[in-house]
């Protein structure tokens, strides 16, 4: 029996690899979450979510689950996981956060350390969490206990980067919370644990590296849309950028940004910088391009539609692929929910297949979801619909395929006379 005991509150994408890490390096952990199903299938040994390496961890690695908050009191580690979405206007959704602050506040415990690894704008840990614990427990953060922020950077579906590997930084309310938090994660990681000055340069690593990124995707989706009308390849543009080996990273253009981090996290910079007076345009600016993707993607297919003599209005569209990413079955931002929406406007029916998201999709296999369709859109670049051939398309008697993820070898099927529109080619 384990002499080290660590709770990580939030078992989601975030904290149940987290929590299995820890069970791993030798650590008793006590998983807490609201969700009664979720802590059932974990107590089960199964995933709660599509997730290959998780289900298989599960089943030789026992993790503790419970709704059940009290287990706290004999624990000194605690890691809160939960989510941080952000409000239809876009602005930060700090209540999961809120909630597992002031429930945990009540079990807190002289010489305890908290660390938060849930993303958040800078400010948040000392100004939010912090009052939240010390009101909750009445003890004094930074003396009584310690509070930190990691923040979490999972990337699903990653085989090579995953929670062991991939690097983190550590910020702390005080010195001695920060060594305890660097030791705690140096033990769980053989990547670099890199410690911060400060609360806040932990939480602006974060939304820096995901924002970087987000206006990455913005360049290039600005680039699609402007080379539609160049007749420029823009793939083929930035593959041969690619080919200089410095001063230049490649990102591509697609049917739009989804996920939980690189739409989500701009706006807590965005946000927070505008609560002390400062506008950032360009941040918000490469936000409105890549929001713009879904609609753009929309405007592709009617353009392919109406070349083929083919109204929009009662077509019936086949939408393959509704995760926000390839191979994985997270759709929360996808932008292929989006594209559903637009097109149930313009008065399509609309058919869907994920492989990844079956519950979610009307039809459950390709072969029934292509049959008696005009137009196909690709929003997910998952392996079967990279397989899609020309001819197969063609024997459906399919018109148009707009590709959103630019999946496909665009030739192959102009040649076989199929109207492909790519994004940006
Ligand atoms: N996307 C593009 N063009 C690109 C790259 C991505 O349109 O060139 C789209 C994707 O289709 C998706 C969205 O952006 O809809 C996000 O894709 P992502 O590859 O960034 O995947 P995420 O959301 O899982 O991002 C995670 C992030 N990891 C963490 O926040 C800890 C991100 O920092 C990583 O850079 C990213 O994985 C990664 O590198 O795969």
């Amino acid at each position: 029996m384990s002499n080290k005991k660590l709770a990580v509150i939030g078992l989601g994408y975030v904290g149940l690899p987290l929590a299995l890490l820890a069970v791993k390096k030798g650590y008793h952990v006590v998983g807490i979450d609201l969700n009664h199903a979720k802590v059932n299938s974990i107590n089960h040994g199964e995933s709660p979510f599509t997730d290959e390496k998780i289900s298989e961890d599960l089943k030789n690695h026992k993790i503790y689950a419970t709704t059940d908050f009290r287990e706290l009191n004999d624990i000194k580690i605690m890691v809160i996981c939960v989510p941080t979405p952000v409000y239809e206007d876009y602005m930060p959704n700090l209540e999961p956060v809120e909630r597992a602050a002031s429930t945990l506040g009540k079990f807190l415990k002289k010489g305890d350390l908290v660390i938060l690894e849930s993303t958040v704008n800078p400010g948040v840990t000392e100004t939010f969490v912090l009052p939240i614990l010390e009101k909750a427990s009445g003890l004094k953060g930074g003396v009584d206990f310690h509070l930190s922020h990691c923040p979490e950077r999972i990337n699903p579906g990653d085989s090579n980067w995953d929670v062991e590997n991939i690097p983190r930084v550590v910020g702390s309310l005080d010195e001695k919370g920060l060594l305890k938090t660097v030791k705690f994660y140096r033990n769980l990681i053989n990547g670099e644990v890199r410690p911060m000055t400060s609360l806040k340069e932990a939480e602006a690593v974060k939304v820096v590296e995901n924002t970087f990124r987000d206006v990455n995707i913005a360049f290039v989706n600005e680039l699609a849309m402007s080379f539609s009308k160049l007749d420029i390849d823009v793939v083929n543009v930035i593959q041969g950028a690619s080919t200089k080996p410095f001063a230049f990273l490649p990102h591509f253009p697609g049917c739009g940004v989804g996920g939980h981090c690189i739409p989500v996290d701009p706006y807590y910079l965005i946000e927070y910088a505008k609560q002390k007076g400062f506008q950032h345009n360009f941040l918000a600016l490469a936000r409105r391009i890549n929001n713009q993707m879904p609609m753009f993607t929309v405007q592709r297919l009617i353009a392919g539609l109406e070349e083929e003599k083919i109204n929009i209005l009662n077509s019936n569209i086949a939408v393959l692929g509704l995760a926000y990413k390839a191979d994985i079955g997270d759709y929360r931002e996808s932008p292929a929910l989006k594209m559903i929406e637009f097109l149930d406007g313009f008065g399509a029916i609309v058919r869907t297949y994920d492989p990844y998201v079956l519950d979610k999709s009307t039809h459950k296999n390709l072969e029934d979801v292509l049959t008696g369709v005009q137009a196909v859109i690709i929003a997910t670049a998952h392996s079967e619909f990279k397989a899609i051939t020309p001819e197969y398309i063609k024997t459906k008697g399919i018109k148009v395929l707009v590709d959103g993820r630019n999946a496909l070898d665009k030739g192959n099927f102009v040649e076989v006379g199929i109207n492909y529109k790519g994004i940006g080619r």
